[in-house]
């Protein structure tokens, strides 16, 4: 483990393989499919983000496909287990340096679905951006169930980037990092896809810069992702990252 925490805070991510078993991510599979077909609510679809590649509504061709299964830990048993999953769980103190550890029901708490024919690009961003805490430190965790690779838009990321400083110019009115400026084409051609494989877990810093591709594979993608603070770490009374509570997990 110390390997890995070094890991991690030189990177900004770290990968722990095959962490959740097979039979399990088969579950889990079936479960997020028969939650996909009629997509069970809360969802955010495609033609919501408003991303690159998105649909211009959700009644242009492909604009109700399902881009996010939300609000997935009080969905079901299944996916409270692998929120609490001793592994995760471990893993995460570890990496936090705590004994109190809370997931958010307000970031990162969903099923990621990235389907063949209709999705979206995500450009560079931090997800700390909109969020509002004492200390930009969480950590989210995102469980690959099927092979997630450049072909089907797998996470890339900038290691390091969760200690960099960027100037506000470097950013977008969205607070993307802007593609048209050299230096920040300079840093993106650093990028590192995180190929998975189902049942492996990446684990990323709410400071590191990401992004992902579309999928132009013929499978949909599916991804479970939560993110999870310090119990010293409190969300900013009054803003989206206190709307709902959050969840003890240890
Ligand atoms: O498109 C993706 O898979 C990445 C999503 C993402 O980075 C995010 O929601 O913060």
């Amino acid at each position: 483990m110390k390997d890995d925490i070094r890991d991690f805070e030189e990177k900004g991510f770290l990968v722990r393989r095959n962490l959740i078993d097979d039979a399990t991510a088969t579950d889990l599979v079936s479960l997020i499919d028969r939650s996909l077909k009629p997509a069970l609510a809360p969802v955010e679809f495609e033609a919501d983000v408003h991303y690159p590649g998105s649909p211009e509504s959700r009644t242009a061709p492909g604009g109700n496909t399902p881009r996010r299964l939300l609000h997935a830990y009080s969905r079901d048993a299944q996916f409270q287990a692998i929120a609490r999953h001793p592994d995760i769980v471990a893993t995460l103190a570890a990496l936090m340096q705590t004994d109190q550890l809370l997931l958010s029901q307000n970031h990162h708490n969903c099923v990621m679905t990235k389907h063949p024919g209709f999705s979206s690009v995500t450009s560079w961003h931090q997800d700390i951006r909109y969020w509002r805490f004492d200390r930009p430190e969480l950590i989210s965790v995102w469980l690959a169930l099927g092979p997630e690779t450049i072909d089907n838009g797998c996470l890339l990321v900038l290691p390091g980037s969760h200690r960099w400083d960027l100037d506000p110019g470097r950013l977008d009115a969205a607070l993307f990092l802007r593609t048209d400026l050299a230096e920040n084409q300079e840093l993106i051609a650093k990028a590192t896809p995180v190929e998975l494989q189902r049942g492996d877990v990446l684990f990323f810093h709410s400071r590191t810069l990401h992004a992902a591709g579309q999928n132009q594979s013929d499978t949909v993608k599916r991804t479970l992702v939560y993110t999870y603070r310090a119990g010293d770490n409190q969300p900013i009374p009054e803003t989206r990252s206190s709307v709902f509570d959050d969840i003890l997990v240890t």
